[in-house]
């Protein structure tokens, strides 16, 4: 399929969206998606069997908004791939990333969480500034100005600012949130620097390999609220956030150590 330049408000852009039980996020998240990213735009969704049958709920979305863009240029829509052997949330994203850019000859790509703890509408905003301010890669971050978490406790907070600054300490600090989620990027750089990792580990990892590439990282401030159905995937106690925390660690340590890593 042949790629329009990254920038022209013509290419498409693709929102990856994991999900593993998000039944009663995912229309909203969807609808207000579809209603805020201009066209062309797909929602490719990418569903682990969920047993609430999220993909169910999806199925019956792409096929209200189908993506016809083979007949219409100008369309958006929703696509899901359902898998039934595998999971994990690394691994999803990555297929989505694939399918967008191998199936669908996406050139930006975006991805959230599905709690709508990431507002929908500032997906827009990421994609703005890869476009306008000529960014490879826009993080939407919490800790900048502007951007706030409201979502979680004073415990994840604090952890969360202590791997924060522990990455910017050895890995730099032109990304204040490297455990974000919450990315736009063009195809090029996904198709140079593949996902690695099971869960939010693959995030730091992405932005410091970019920015040792010398990719342009800009930051959008986004304020994280809570997640109002559904649970958490990462849970709610101390060892819960202690156990996802310890591969955060290791990970920026490992990048640290390998300086030429990419
Ligand atoms: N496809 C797929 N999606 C997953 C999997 N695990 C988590 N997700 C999705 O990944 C996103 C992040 O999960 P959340 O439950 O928000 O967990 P979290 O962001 O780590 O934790 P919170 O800070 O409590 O929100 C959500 O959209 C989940 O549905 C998985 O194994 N497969
Ligand atoms: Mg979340």
């Amino acid at each position: 399929m042949p790629k329009l330049h990254d920038s022209s408000p013509n290419s498409l852009v693709c929102t990856v969206l994991p999900t593993f039980n998000e039944r009663d996020n995912i229309t909203p998240l969807i609808e207000r998606l579809l209603a805020s990213v201009p066209s062309p735009y797909l929602v490719l969704v990418i569903d682990d069997n969920s047993p609430d049958e999220t993909w169910q709920v999806v199925a019956d979305l792409a096929a209200k908004y189908p993506y016809a863009a083979k007949t219409d240029k100008t369309t958006s829509g929703v696509a899901l791939v359902r898998r039934i052997k595998e999971k994990g949330l690394t691994s999803a994203i990555a297929r989505g990333i694939r399918e967008a850019i191998d199936t669908y000859g996406a050139s930006i790509i975006t991805w959230m969480d599905c709690d709508l703890s990431m507002p929908p509408e500032d997906v827009a905003q990421l994609v703005k500034a890869i476009r306008e301010q000529e960014a490879d890669v826009a993080v939407g971050s919490r800790w900048v100005d502007g951007g706030t978490d409201i979502a979680h406790g004073l415990m994840a907070r604090v952890l969360s600012w202590i791997i924060n600054h522990f990455a910017m300490l050895l890995l730099g600090s032109k990304v204040h949130d490297y455990t974000s989620g919450f990315i736009a990027a063009r195809s090029h750089v996904l198709e140079r620097i593949p996902l690695r990792g099971d869960y939010g580990e693959y995030c730091i990892d992405l932005l410091c390999r970019a920015s040792r590439l010398g990719y342009h990282l800009v930051e959008v401030p986004y304020v994280c609220v809570p997640r109002t159905a559904g649970e958490s995937k990462t849970g709610i106690n101390l060892w819960d956030y202690l156990s996802k925390g310890r591969k955060y660690v290791s990970t920026i340590v490992m990048l640290w150590l390998n300086q030429k890593s990419n």
